[in-house]
């Protein structure tokens, strides 16, 4: 195995994946490195019929800039009432966010896959926005699923960059006001259904233990409810033990002579209490006992997550609008579909997989149709972050000829594109022009907070969606009222912070900091990678030595956005560490 380009040969096999494809390929600054990424991006174009080239220096891209004018300038003299009338009954949309777990860049026929056929999300981009530069903007699912719901970098809380396991507690502070309590205070009816990861619970409840965290057949409280959802149901996690079901603030189907209990992991340490216990990321150990009735095989899952979208779409018959935040299961290892997809795909068990999650989608767009929603309702599609290549070895997924990530570098839990750039799909009917795409956007899952709470003018206060800042100028094509992103700080799965501004990424240390980075710091090399995504999405050519000057200004305004607690202008937030401990 060859030494990639920045030495992270910790991160092990997927390196060697990497090196498959001659890094040499892309160490000039050759137009060929350029038009390489580029060309297979235009692949993306073409195969999504999308009407505008993403390229800012072509002649279609121009046409998009123009038609993004005439219609942001036809939006702007359109009288207020008119923008946004909807078929709904206040002018309103449904909006439906569907989150996959650790769907990579290039896993859908949309974003370039060629190995694997996913016609059910691919109609999102047919007829909706395809988005190419989003970010999640963190590595792995619950630091993400922080960002989504609170509009602020999770590495400012307790979990960092990594996620929480069975023994933690809400991560989100139940006071802190969310994109959930956002949609219910403009009077939607809000649902969560699918992965939490976030947590339930904290220190101190009934039946807690300071190091199996707490009593699952108890109320699982404070949880999703105590964050703005009106209804829960779905799973605490995938993957770790317990597999279980909840509904609101129960676990579904649990017998009290079967009482469910966590096990203690058998390494030493975690007979410490709750607080010095090792950190996230050596719980995987902990296991499950009795519960028998309440457990899934992982082979339904996807199933009984599906069954129970599609039957809340199907129930739905309120007159006020929904926020559903459907946070699916695919394609999180392990790779079990259910046994009709197995075979189904060029790739094995990773594309079948694939399969079943476009299947999924595939019905709940048809539950949004069959019920006359189609038209109403906003669907945004997106990722918690990149593709695994590998770091579970025994979910190595046979990926022949497909690049879960595309053309990005690195791969879940990294800092590296390929870690936390995802595809991101918009589509509301006669709002949002069919086929379209926007390679221009910064911006980060971070970012919706911001974004509703312009739609619905919405004046944030300064303790909310601290790092959040709107798209809806670029979502709905209009005059957009508060700042636009100009930075976006992303982090790894140990915090290898990363600051991006413009084309330019600053990294700040030699590594992707991936969930095998060892924190070894070779002198002989610079002390951090600093790319230009513009020339080289690739993320190979780092001009660190050569930029000191620009290396020097985005420390400072990553500094600047530490010590101030937030980013967001109008914002406040007291000066933050990178993961403190836990309160
Ligand atoms: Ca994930």
């Amino acid at each position: 195995m060859r030494r990639s380009v920045d030495g992270d040969s910790s991160q092990g096999e997927w390196i060697s994946l990497a090196a498959e494809e001659s890094p040499k390929r892309y160490l000039p600054f050759s137009n060929g490195a350029n038009l390489r990424d580029h060309a297979k991006l235009d692949q993306l174009g073409n195969r999504a019929q999308c009407h505008y080239s993403i390229f800012p220096s072509t002649r279609l891209n121009s046409m998009l800039a123009r038609t993004h004018l005439l219609v942001a300038l036809a939006v702007f003299f359109l009288p207020p009432s008119s923008v946004f009338c909807a078929p709904g009954s206040d002018g309103r949309p449904n909006v439906l966010f569907i989150l996959a777990d650790d769907l990579g860049y290039g896993d859908l026929s949309c974003y370039g896959a060629t190995k694997v056929s996913t016609p059910h999300i691919d109609r999102l981009a047919e007829e909706g926005r395809r988005f190419l530069d989003a970010h999640s903007p963190s590595s792995v699912c619950t630091p993400t699923r922080y960002n989504l719901l609170t509009g602020r970098y999770a590495w400012r809380t307790w979990v960092g960059g990594s996620t929480v396991w069975a023994n933690d507690p809400l991560l989100i502070d139940p006071d802190r006001y969310t994109l959930a309590d956002l949609f219910r205070e403009h009077g939607y009816a809000t649902a969560c259904l699918g992965k939490w990861h976030l947590g339930f619970g904290e220190p101190g409840m009934e039946g807690w233990d300071d190091v199996l965290g707490p009593d699952y057949n108890r109320l699982l409280k404070p949880g999703p409810l105590e964050l703005g959802f009106d209804y829960f149901w779905g799973f605490p996690h995938v993957g770790q033990y317990p597999h279980y079901i909840a509904e609101n603030h129960r676990v579904v189907g649990l017998d009290p002579e079967d009482p469910l209990r966590i096990t203690p992991d058998k390494r030493p340490g975690f007979e410490l209490d709750y607080r010095s216990r090792p950190r996230s990321g050596l719980a995987a150990a902990l296991g499950q006992a009795g519960g028998v009735a309440t457990r899934y095989e992982h082979e339904e899952l996807s199933d009984r997550l599906t069954e129970r979208a599609v039957r809340w779409l199907d129930e739905y018959d309120e007159e006020r609008p929904f926020f559903l935040y459907l946070a699916h299961r695919n394609i999180h290892g392990p790779l079990i579909p259910a046994p009709r997809f197995v075979g189904t795909s060029e790739i094995g068990p990773y594309g079948d997989f694939l399969h079943e999650f476009d299947w999924s989608v595939g019905q709940v767009l048809d539950a949004l149709d069959r019920n006359g929603l189609t038209e109403k309702t906003l669907v945004l599609f997106t990722s918690d972050n990149g593709g695994v290549k590998e770091y579970r070895p025994n979910d190595y997924p046979v990926i022949e000829g497909h690049r879960i990530n595309g053309p990005l570098r690195g791969q879940k839990t990294t800092v590296y594109e390929g870690g936390v750039r995802v595809p991101f799909l918009a589509r509301w009917p006669g709002h949002i022009p069919a086929g379209t795409t926007d390679a221009v956007t910064l911006f980060a899952l971070t970012d919706m907070m911001a974004t509703f709470a312009e739609y619905f003018d919405h004046d944030l206060p300064p303790n909310v969606g601290e790092d959040s800042f709107s798209i809806v100028g670029a979502l709905f094509d209009r005059t957009q009222e508060t700042p636009r992103r100009e930075s976006l700080v992303m982090d790894s799965y140990r915090e290898m912070m990363a600051i991006r501004r413009g084309p330019w990424k600053l990294i700040m240390g030699q590594h992707g900091g991936g969930a095998r980075y060892r924190k070894t710091f070779d002198p002989e090399r610079p002390e951090g990678q600093l790319f230009h995504l513009g020339n080289e999405l690739r993320e190979w050519v780092s001009h660190y030595r050569t930029r000191p000057e620009l290396v020097a200004e985005l420390e400072e305004e990553f500094a600047r956005i530490l010590h101030e607690g937030h980013s967001r202008p109008g914002a406040t937030g007291d000066p933050t560490v990178i993961r403190p401990d836990r309160p």
